[in-house]
Parts: structure tokens; sequence; C-alpha cells
């Protein structure tokens, strides 16, 4: 039995999760036709962002807390936010014709956020408009990276993979640092296409190797739903056969004593939890009145961030290429809460209704189960009981605990355990 007291998190997973708050940026061809999933034929006459500011963006989530920002530089529709030599169907062929990425690069420069990009693996345009690559059924042959410009990498890869490799070295040789390269696993169309991950994983290694490679990637998994929950139990260790995990990402339970047996393999594979604002990941002015809440909000922070996790918030820019008001007082509203009641601790003796522990995961994570004590009059009385902690967890208590002090005991670990704990208070819970 391999022993998971030992995994520990890499240098650039140990970042990432420190950052605790990413946002997603969903935004191309289908904020103006009204569509989730583009056809991959839109017209780039229609993408026409005439007040576009990146600038806005960053400046609203540097605001609301976020650390890093990823932007959909080309969805499974295939239009592509940046002006890429390799394929037509970009901002250039657009009235706008300006380069996001560059722009979005410059701002976070500024104002010191972090920039991923997610680089769809399905390319509807690559499979439908003439010439296109995708499913192509061309052989793999020796192919040199970037095609364009003096050849720094040789793979052996077919047409799409080709493609794909020279727009992930356009995006991460032109834009400054990469915090997160995102690999999106949605499939919208049944033509067969292999995807040369090791070639991909290799040149973002050599190309950002502070990048994280998420869902899909060896570093972050995804967390198994869109909800905006992570698990009670949310283990970091994470049970690998065969070079695959032996569950199912969107399984009950991932990492458990069952799967641990089955193991041949550990791996350290914290979860990321993507989860929209809206109900749509684009932009729909149908939706303005159904921005998520601040109850809604705090309640998705306790069940990601709050449960080993790293949240990863989609806000999509309207027509305009702004973040629209709602959205902006949602993250306004959100930021200066998370700021008031949970970077900030209630002094004991005192009154709370959240638990916050952390485990130290830079040396790994070993608590398995626990309970939480108050002093209550002068006697310990247990308030909580759980099972994981890792980065960290939140525990909202059923009532309000007015208490001299806080123990936390660890009921069964692997290894090693240094827990600390915290209590605050969250008005907007019961
Ligand atoms: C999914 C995609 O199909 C959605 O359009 C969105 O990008 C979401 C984050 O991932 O798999």
């Amino acid at each position: 039995m391999i022993d998971p007291s030992l995994v520990r998190p890499s240098a650039r997973q140990l970042a990432w999760q420190r950052q605790e708050l990413t946002a997603f940026v969903h935004f191309g061809v289908n904020t103006f036709t009204d569509l989730e999933w583009g056809t991959g034929l839109d017209d780039p006459a229609v993408y026409d962002p005439q007040e576009l500011s990146c600038d806005q963006w960053v400046r609203v989530l540097v605001d609301a807390g976020f650390k890093s920002v990823i932007l959909t530089a080309k969805h499974h529709d295939g239009f592509c936010l940046w002006p890429s030599r390799y394929v037509t169907h970009n901002v250039a062929a657009s009235p706008s014709g300006r380069d996001v990425m560059a722009e979005l690069s410059a701002a976070c420069a500024e104002h010191g956020l972090g920039l991923g990009f997610y680089l769809s693996p399905a390319d509807l345009h690559q499979e439908k408009a003439p010439g296109g690559y995708y499913g192509n059924g061309s052989p793999v042959v020796v192919s040199d990276i970037p095609s364009l410009g003096s050849s720094r990498f040789v793979y052996e890869v077919d047409d799409y993979n080709r493609f794909y490799l020279n727009q992930l070295y356009e995006l991460l040789t032109q834009y400054g640092p990469i915090a997160e390269v995102w690999l999106d696993g949605a499939n919208p169309t049944s033509t067969a296409q292999e995807y040369a991950f090791d070639a991909w994983f290799d040149l973002i290694r050599k190309l950002a190797p502070e990048a994280t490679i998420a869902v899909g990637g060896p570093d972050v998994r995804w967390v198994g739903n869109e909800d905006g929950l992570a698990r009670e139990t949310e283990w970091s260790v994470v049970p690998f056969a065969s070079g695959r995990m032996v569950a199912a990402e969107s399984a009950p339970e991932v990492a458990g004593p069952s799967e641990l047996t089955a193991a041949d393999e550990l791996r350290w594979y914290p979860a990321e939890v993507d989860v929209s604002i809206r109900p749509g990941w684009f932009y729909h002015s149908s939706e303005d009145s159904a921005v998520k809440s601040l109850a809604e909000l705090l309640d998705i922070y306790r069940k990601s961030v709050g449960r080993n996790a790293v949240l990863l918030l989609n806000i999509p820019p309207d027509r305009r290429g702004l973040f629209a008001e709602p959205d902006v007082q949602a993250l306004s509203a959100f930021g200066a809460a998370i700021r008031s009641y949970y970077d900030t601790a209630v002094d004991l003796p005192g009154s709370f209704n959240v638990l916050s522990l952390r485990e130290d995961i830079a040396a790994g994570q070993q608590v398995e189960s626990f309970a939480v004590d108050a002093s209550i009059d002068g006697a310990w009385t247990e308030i909580a009981v759980g099972t994981t902690i890792g980065y960290r967890r939140l525990i909202p208590l059923d009532h309000s605990v007015t208490a001299d002090a806080v123990r936390v005991r660890v009921l069964a670990k692997r290894g090693a355990a240094d827990v600390a704990v915290t209590v605050h208070h969250d008005p907007h819970l019961g």
C-alpha cells in the first residue's frame, strides 16, 4: 500500500491553491449570437464589442479579491480572441480587430492579476470549415513548432495537433507569464480526433513551467460538477491506477479507502470548482436578473474555497465588452463580504457562526476526521465534527455560538498534522 501521508503539492500547485479565487471570462462570437455553443461557422462580422475594456474587467476582479483570470481565448466554435497566424477565423476578421489577449495581458500586468487561457480542444470551425484539420484523418508526421517562424520544438503529430500546438505556442509566448492553461473536456461533435496530450503538456511545461495545466491536465482536476460545490470530504491526494484516476471525476468519492486500495500511484491532484455567476457561461441579456445573489455567492465560496478547492467563478462580459452592472455589483459585494467575514477573524471571547480550519498543505493533507470544541461558560462543548480539512475548511454552524476559546481535536490522521483554527461571523448565514 502506498503511503498517502507522503504526497506533497508541487510549487506550482501550492501557488495555485493559495490564490483561492480565480475568475473565468467567457467571451466571443456567442456573446453576440446569444448562444452557449457556437456553430463553428459563425460570421466574424457579428463580433463587435464597441466599448471593450479589459481594464474594467481587471479592476473589478482585483477589487473583488480575485488573483487571476482565465479567458476563453478559443471556445468550441473555434473563433480566436487573438490574431492567430494559423487561422483567419479570429478577431482580425471582425469589425473590432482588437487583440483581447494582448489587452487583457496588459491590464493584468498593470493591476497585478495573473493571466490564464482556455483553448478548447474541440474546435467546430476546424471540423466544418473547408480545409479544416479537426478529424481530417491526416497522418502523424514529424512537425516543427512553431510551423511559421524558426522551429524551436519537434513533435510527431497529425494536422489538428500541429495546429493546436502552434496556437499554444502563440498564447504561451506572446502574452507574458501564463498562470493556468485550461483544457476543457467537453466534446460538441461526434467526429473522431485524438488529442496529443503528451505533446501539449510537454510544450506547456517547456514554455511556461510555472503554469498549472487544469482540467484534463496533470496539475488540477475538475471537481465534477458546474454547480459550485466541492465535496464535504475533498482530498487533494488522489488514487490513480494505470495512469488514470481510479474514480470518475464526478464520483461521490474520488479518494476514499476503496479507491486507495485500488491505486498503483497517488498524486497531488486538487479540485477546481468552475461555476458561472449567471445561468449561462456566455452573456445573455435575458439573464440580467438571474445574477447570483450575495448569499448564493457566499454559499458557493464556503462550499468551494471552504472545502479545499479553488473557486473559478465565471463572469461573462456583455456585447459592449464590459462586465454588466448587475455582475459588477454582485462582485463588489462579494469581495467586501469575503474581506470582512472570512479574511477577518472574530477575536475570542466573542460570537461566531463559521469555523475555519487550515492544514499546512506544504506538508501534505493529513486529517481524516476532526472535532471542534468551544469553551462555553467554562466548559468544553463539542460544536462541530468533520472529515477532511486540506487547504481550508469552512464549517457553518446552525446557530451563533458565544465562547471564550475553541480547540480542534484531530480524531484520525494519515501523518503529522498542523491544524490552525479561526472563527468568523457571516451575517448572511441563517
Ligand atoms: C464546458 C463547456 O462546454 C462550456 O461551454 C463552458 O466552457 C464550461 C466551462 O465547460 O465543458
